[in-house]
């Protein structure tokens, strides 16, 4: 199994992180998706990341549906969701926020990083932003109340989207508003996993 992207992508970051809490053996292809267009296509036509290639050479892209099939081919690894009930759901809605933030964010860095200035469009990054700290907001109240526990694909993607988002839009989101979240994941971070997997 190859997994393609840069771990500058918190969707690739979360899946190389689930890979190594299951266990799996895969190489890791680092490429970008911007510098690395058109060997890209060639994998990927879609150019997304994260790609997963199969050992039979088939092409599978979206965190959420790579970590799915990476939990099938994992038997008997640790569980990386808790078993279905309350619990998981819970751990479910949190997963969802955590990957909306990922979304806003990657959305912000887009607009500032691949327009021009002068064509950058005001009301919508206001629009993200709001969502953006919407995600948070509900992410903060959240992990006080029901703290990940273990490393599960919930605390993995709050932990991984935290940290993507204070590395590149320090300036929206101070982490002092969201005391709790950035505690759980700076503990997070310091997990064997977190630093074999560095975003950069
Ligand atoms: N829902 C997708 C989102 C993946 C995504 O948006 N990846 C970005 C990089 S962070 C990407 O592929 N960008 C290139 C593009 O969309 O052209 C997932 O969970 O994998």
């Amino acid at each position: 199994m190859q997994l393609i992207g840069m771990l500058d992508s918190p969707y690739v970051r979360r899946v190389a992180i689930c890979l190594k809490v299951l266990g799996l053996e895969c190489e890791h292809r680092s490429l970008s998706v911007f510098s690395d267009f058109d060997m890209f296509r060639k994998i990927n036509p879609a150019v997304k990341v994260p790609t997963l290639v199969t050992d039979d050479g088939q092409v599978l892209m979206d965190s959420t549906l790579i970590i799915g099939y990476l939990e099938e081919l994992a038997v008997g690894a640790p569980r990386i969701r808790p078993a279905p009930g309350p619990a998981r759901l819970r751990a479910l809605c949190q997963t969802a926020l955590a990957l909306a933030a990922c979304e806003k964010a990657v959305q912000i860095v887009y607009e500032r990083r691949l327009r021009p200035p002068e064509k950058q469009h005001q009301p919508w990054l206001d629009r993200v932003q709001l969502q953006l700290h919407g995600a948070w907001q509900e992410l903060e109240a959240s992990v006080r109340h029901d703290t990940p526990v273990g490393l599960g694909v919930a605390g993995i993607s709050i932990a991984v989207a935290w940290s993507f988002t204070q590395s590149m839009l320090p300036d929206v989101l101070p982490a002092g508003e969201y005391p709790a979240v950035a505690g759980f994941a700076a503990l997070a971070e310091q997990q064997a996993v977190f630093v074999a997997t560095p975003m950069a």
